[in-house]
């Protein structure tokens, strides 16, 4: 594998075609996702870096699958990358946070092997107010036979995954992405509109430095979270307190975490005892990604890759970044309860 380092200045595209010669029964097809994925990416970064002037700020009237309130450019990234995807013949299907079902490839385009599960423009209630947001990715192999894919395509484990990643439209727009080969991300030169190679084999440090909760559902959450937060914070002398930095945009928050060293947390609590964020195309995506970079993702319980899917939208509580306070999480919250703050 030829070794890249920041400093050559390396296309995503090109990169992508170099990983593909590392496997030398591969036909293209996810180098194809992959390629159309970040012009996608540039198409959105588009609107969002345009959003204030261009009135496409603020909310629809509709409401996505989820019940929440869709913003315009919620509604615009998923078209832009429905439109990207769905005549390059690699696909065979699609599902996205903002379409209740599956999205079938038109007939008048070649299905392809492989399904993509996306949720197009994540943290969108922070568009208005210049906060980072973010698409996130996921493709797997399709498993069921015929031409179109079917909801069993999307309902495999997230240790299925072929290639995950997302882009964070932040300070600058940034694409990061796995195909199980490590983590590499790039960033937008808006002056020849191309990703160019930043950050070569990202690695999460072992132990964080953040922690990323939204400490207003302590009230909500079991005995056990709460002991895994005190101990995050410090509180019971048998772990450094962690700086809290929460953005309320899970891949800003994951980004930070995984350059800097952290841990983004979403228990399940009273209000929302799965979890609030979703398996298929927020949970499984990053956390491919972070055990990439060396991290680790447990839904408090489990890890987060071999929980078995059962609803296309289902959602789960989520604890992600470095291995170490991943594992303080998953050690407590797998204690009998009588047994938790002991
Ligand atoms: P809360 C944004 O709406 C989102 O889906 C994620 O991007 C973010 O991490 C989370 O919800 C924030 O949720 O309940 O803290 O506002």
């Amino acid at each position: 594998m030829v070794k890249h380092t920041a400093t050559s200045v390396v296309t995503i595209e090109r990169f992508i075609i170099e990983e593909e010669r590392n496997h030398p029964e591969a036909t293209g097809e996810l180098s194809g996702i992959l390629y159309d994925l970040g012009l996608a990416a540039k198409m959105i970064a588009n609107k969002v870096r345009s959003a204030g002037l261009a009135d496409i700020l603020g909310a629809t009237e509709n409401e996505n699958v989820q019940g929440e309130v869709q913003q315009r450019l919620d509604v615009l990234s998923n078209d832009i990358i429905v439109k990207a995807m769905d005549h390059g013949g690699r696909l065979c299907a699609m599902a996205s946070e903002e379409e209740p079902g599956i999205i079938q490839i038109p007939d008048q385009f070649r299905c392809g092997k492989y399904c993509l599960m996306f949720d197009p423009l994540d943290g969108s209630s922070n568009i208005d107010v210049n906060v980072p947001v973010g698409t996130i990715f996921s493709v797997v192999r399709k498993i069921t036979r015929g031409r179109h894919g079917e909801l069993e395509d999307m309902l495999q484990p997230g240790r299925r995954q072929v290639a995950a990643g997302y882009v964070i439209y932040g300070s600058s727009t940034m694409m990061v992405y796995t195909t199980g080969q490590g983590v590499h991300g790039f960033t937008l030169d808006p002056s020849i509109g191309e990703f160019l190679l930043s950050h070569p084999n990202i690695r999460i440090p072992e132990n964080g430095r953040y922690l990323s909760v939204n400490d207003s559902y302590e009230q909500l959450w079991s005995d056990g979270v709460r002991t895994v937060m005190r101990k995050y914070k410090g509180l019971d002398g048998d772990h450094k307190a962690l700086s809290t930095r929460y953005v309320g945009s899970l891949v800003a928050d994951f980004h930070r975490n995984l350059l800097g060293g952290g841990i983004f947390a979403y228990p399940a609590n009273q209000k929302n005892p799965r979890g609030k964020l979703r398996l298929l195309y927020e949970a499984n995506p990053l956390a491919f990604i972070v055990e990439q970079a060396g991290g680790a993702a447990c839904d408090g319980t489990q890890r987060v890759l071999d929980v078995q899917p059962t609803e296309l939208h289902q959602r789960t509580p989520l604890y992600i970044g470095s291995k170490n306070e991943v594992e303080l999480a998953q050690r407590v919250l797998s204690q009998p309860a009588e047994l938790v703050g002991a």
